[in-house]
This record gives structure tokens, C-alpha cells and sequence, in this order.
């Protein structure tokens, strides 16, 4: 259908050009000197058009880290056995001028693409350490939980950055997950991937892979890099309940997960019948808006008493 639309356009585009050479006398050099002329505006449009937009996020943002516009909220995680919040997974915000918050989908491609996510991490990190530190002293067992991606293990001085902050704040590598999203498969054979995990962990650091089912994470995968956590992504959790195919993947996750001695959290649980299920396939940790969206640390503080 589309196919013939095209070419109908096309067509018509033709007839309208020949109809225009016989009408106006032109000749056909000059029709497609014209059309050159045409063409090549439109090209040098796109090009310039293409490269203006990023370079302006770009420089966006660059302001936005001088003038510290980045900022943590958090997002509790219920542990089942405890029957409490066992930590937060600190998600990024951008808050424009006065109250405008811009979401990190808007320009977290962006941000990565050009290396800034390295030091928006470490400024989001640093606010993290301060408003968290009353809460992780007082229980020992609480964690703080942050995004990275491939481009924080390529950076130089990320680690060394961030374990200065954490030590800073008297905060215990044991109180820190790092989640590396499925997605970002880190290369197996890139050693510099491997050996940082392993110096992590030895150092006391949990790592997760993060939205586990939406990428490509072969078990072999799983098995290769030194993962504590799996976090199954919200797309199978919401299945759960609606007879779609996704719904019985959970399952499979569940099994595969604990066979591999991988702590499970799930996220995306927005309903009582996700709970149940999950309650029901003892998955340790649960994550989602059933039990609260992301939000200010001073609302954590109310949530933990409460
Ligand atoms: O809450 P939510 O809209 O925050 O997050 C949207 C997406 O942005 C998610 O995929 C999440 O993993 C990602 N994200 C949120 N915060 C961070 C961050 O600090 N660093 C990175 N790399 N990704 C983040
Ligand atoms: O990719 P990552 O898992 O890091 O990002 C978490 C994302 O999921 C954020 O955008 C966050 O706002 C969103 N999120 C968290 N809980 C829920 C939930 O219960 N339902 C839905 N639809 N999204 C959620
Ligand atoms: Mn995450």
C-alpha cells in the first residue's frame, strides 16, 4: 500500500516536471540544474540540521553540570524476608530553571554518547552519599544503588572519583550496588571490563545487570562476569497476569536466576497480583510503584519510619 503510494507520488512528480518543461520552455539541462541546486540545499540541511541539535543539548548540559541542575531522587527497594526497605536505586533528574524536571530519557543517550554521564554521576553521587549518609549509618545493611554504563568503566578516573566521595561520607563499599544494564553488554573479551568487576568486588561492591530480558545476556554471559543481583525488567513483571508470552518468561528468569545464585529484584511492581506472584516465587527484592515512585530523601526518611 505504501509502495504505492510512493510510487504514485512519483509518477506525479514526473508528469508535473515534463508538463513544466513543455509549459515553460525550459530545458532539460536547466530542470536538472535546478534540481541539483535543490537537492544539494536540502542535504546541507540535514547535515547542518543533524549536527546543531546534539551540540546544543550538549552544551546544555555542560551548563547544566556547572551550574549543578543534576539531581538524585530514590526509589525504595522492599525486601520480602525482612518485610522493609532494604535500600534506593538513585535515578537521575534535571531540574531546567525554576521547576521544570527533565527526565533522564530525555537526554540520558546524549549524555552517554558524549562522556558527560562520568561527571553527572559523580555530581548525583556526591549529593547521594550527603543526604543518605544519616540512613546508611544508622542501618548497615541499607544500599545505595547507581546506573553506570559501559563508558564508566572506560573512564580513567570514575572508580577512583567515586570511591574517594564514598570513603569521604564514611560510607562501606558493602552499602553500594552498581547496576549495569543488559542492554550495554560489556564485552566478554575486553578484559578491562572483567578485571574492573573483579577489583569491585573484591573491593566489597555488589554489581546487578539491570533490565535483565531486554537485551541479549547468553547464561555463558551471566556466568562470566561476577554478578551478585539480577534485575528482571519491568516488561516481564507487568506481564504477569495477562496470559501474554512475556508472563511465562518469568518464570524461566526466576529458575535460571536462582540456579546461577543470582539475588533476584524485580521491577516495574505496580500491582497486589505482581506481588503475589513474586511473594509466591520468593524473589527477594521488589522494586516499583506499588510501593513508591522515585522520590526526595527527606520522603525515604518518611517511608522508613513509617
Ligand atoms: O526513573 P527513570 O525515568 O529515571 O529512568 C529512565 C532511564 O534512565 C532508566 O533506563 C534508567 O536506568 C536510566 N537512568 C536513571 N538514572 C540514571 C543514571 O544515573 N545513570 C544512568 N546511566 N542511567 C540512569
Ligand atoms: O532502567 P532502570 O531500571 O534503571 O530504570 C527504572 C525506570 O523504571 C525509571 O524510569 C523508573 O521511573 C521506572 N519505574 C520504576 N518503577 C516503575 C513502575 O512500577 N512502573 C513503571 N511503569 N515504571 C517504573
Ligand atoms: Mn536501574
Amino acid at each position: 500500500m505504501l509502495v504505492h503510494k510512493m510510487q504514485f507520488k512519483l509518477l506525479w512528480i514526473i508528469a508535473t516536471l515534463c508538463f513544466l518543461v513543455v509549459a515553460t520552455h525550459i530545458s532539460y539541462m536547466q530542470l536538472l540544474i535546478f534540481l541539483l541546486g535543490g537537492l544539494t540545499s536540502f542535504l546541507l540541511y540535514s547535515l547542518v540540521s543533524h549536527h546543531l541539535r546534539p551540540y546544543s543539548l550538549h552544551r546544555a548540559m555542560e551548563l547544566a553540570i556547572k551550574n549543578n541542575e543534576f539531581f538524585p531522587e530514590y526509589q525504595p527497594i522492599y525486601d520480602i524476608y525482612r518485610k522493609a526497605y532494604s535500600g534506593v536505586e538513585v535515578l537521575l533528574r534535571w531540574q531546567d530553571g525554576q521547576d521544570k524536571i527533565i527526565m533522564p530519557d530525555f537526554f540520558i543517550e546524549e549524555a552517554e554518547a558524549t562522556g558527560l554521564i562520568v561527571p553527572i554521576t559523580l555530581q548525583i553521587a556526591k549529593i547521594a552519599f550527603e543526604e543518605a549518609r544519616t540512613i546508611l549509618k544508622n542501618n548497615p545493611d541499607f544500599h545505595l544503588a547507581f546506573n553506570l554504563s559501559a563508558l564508566h568503566f572506560k573512564s580513567l578516573h570514575f572508580f577512583n572519583q567515586f570511591i574517594q566521595l564514598q570513603n569521604e561520607s564514611g560510607i562501606t563499599p558493602h552499602q553500594i550496588i552498581f547496576e549495569i544494564t543488559e542492554r550495554e553488554l560489556l564485552n566478554k573479551n575486553d578484559l578491562v571490563f572483567s578485571k574492573s568487576m573483579q577489583t569491585l568486588r573484591e573491593a566489597g561492591f555488589a554489581l546487578a545487570i539491570d533490565d535483565y530480558g531486554t537485551g541479549h545476556a547468553s547464561i555463558s554471559y551471566l556466568q562470566h562476569f561476577p554478578f551478585n543481583y539480577l534485575k528482571i525488567d519491568k516488561l516481564f513483571i507487568q506481564a504477569i497476569g495477562t496470559k501474554a508470552i512475556t508472563e511465562s518468561l518469568n518464570d524461566a528468569i526466576i529458575r535460571m536466576a536462582k540456579e546461577l545464585k543470582l539475588v533476584i529484584i524485580a521491577e516495574g511492581v505496580e500491582t497486589q497480583a505482581q506481588f503475589d506472584y513474586l511473594l509466591k516465587h520468593e524473589v527477594r527484592y521488589l522494586q516499583g510503584w506499588y510501593f513508591s515512585k522515585a522520590v526526595s530523601m527527606e520522603r525515604i526518611h518518611t517511608l522508613l519510619e513509617g
